[in-house]
């Protein structure tokens, strides 16, 4: 189940992101630096073909229009019929109803394989915001009771991100803690994570492992970069070295990742 690196480094798989504007161009660079190889295709004429030769499709809705949504139906639709995992990024679900809307109708008309987002938007896309928001005013989640909903609810792989970032299956639960503050300062950071993933998914098809080992090596890149890099801007730039840099030999050194079951 291991040395999901190697592979990425090996197959270079073709990830196709329709993405937001803001983190294209970090989000290549990104793929890059992992061993991927990233294309970014959004017109409709073309999304069909394009995910028809991937090896795993992103669908971010960071920067969304109207037709970027129909893009993302017949690419998804295409990347299904190819067979290849499809990771949705719900940037900014609960923000704006043409969001949370455009998010859902993904859901209901493309098989998505992983869901990677943070508590507030997989708890919006659930429309669980109300119920599991936790005691105190500061929104708080009790994570237990928001990822077995949440999963309930939407029935697809999720990875909720934070300082703890959790993963589940509906059966099994991940907790990762690897991960650098810093990461909260330069955009896109959550976006190029699920470009990530993809590739993760693009070499294993246990869909569990594949994104617990993307989140553990990513988190684990940025506190390499964090540990050479102090300040935001040489932070971003830090993190695409190290995440050129980190092997599956750190990862397994360096990963912090409880296992558990959920609920
Ligand atoms: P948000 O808009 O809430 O920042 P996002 O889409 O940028 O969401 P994050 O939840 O920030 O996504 O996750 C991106 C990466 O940043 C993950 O690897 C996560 O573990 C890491 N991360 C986020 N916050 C922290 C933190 N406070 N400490 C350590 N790592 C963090
Ligand atoms: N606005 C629309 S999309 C976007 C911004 C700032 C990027 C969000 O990236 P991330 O990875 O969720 O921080
Ligand atoms: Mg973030
Ligand atoms: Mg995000």
């Amino acid at each position: 189940m291991t040395r999901f690196l190697e592979r990425i480094r090996t197959q270079k798989p073709l990830i196709h992101n329709i993405t937001n504007v803001v983190v294209t161009n970090f989000t290549a660079n990104g793929l890059y630096a992992a061993g991927a190889s990233p294309v970014m295709a959004n017109a409709k004429e073309e999304v069909e073909e394009m995910a028809s030769i991937a090896n795993a499709l992103v669908l971010n809705i960071g920067t969304l229009s109207s037709e970027q949504v129909e893009s993302m139906i017949i690419a998804g639709k295409a990347a299904n019929k190819a067979g290849i995992p499809v990771v949705l990024d719900p940037v900014g679900v609960g923000a704006t109803s043409f969001r949370t809307e455009s998010a859902r109708t993904i859901l209901e008309q493309v098989n998505v394989s992983a869901i990677r987002g943070n508590v507030g938007e997989i708890a919006n896309l659930a429309g669980l915001s109300a119920q599991v928001r936790g005691v105190d005013s500061m929104g708080e989640f009790d994570m237990d009771e928001l990822l077995s909903m949440a999963y309930k609810k939407i029935q697809v792989p999720l990875a909720v991100t934070g300082e703890l970032d959790f993963i589940t299956d509906g059966k099994e639960k991940a907790v990762i803690s690897n991960g650098h503050p810093l990461l909260t300062k330069v955009t896109g950071a959550g976006c190029l994570l699920s470009s990530v993933v993809a590739a993760f998914l693009a070499v294993e098809k246990d869909v569990f492992h594949a994104v617990t080992g993307a989140v553990c090596y990513y988190g684990i890149a940025a506190e390499e970069a964090a540990s050479k890099a102090k300040l935001p801007g040489d932070f971003q730039i830090e993190l695409l070295n190290q995440l050129y840099a980190v092997s599956d030999d750190l990862i397994a050194e360096k990963s912090r990742s409880v296992l558990g079951k959920l609920g």
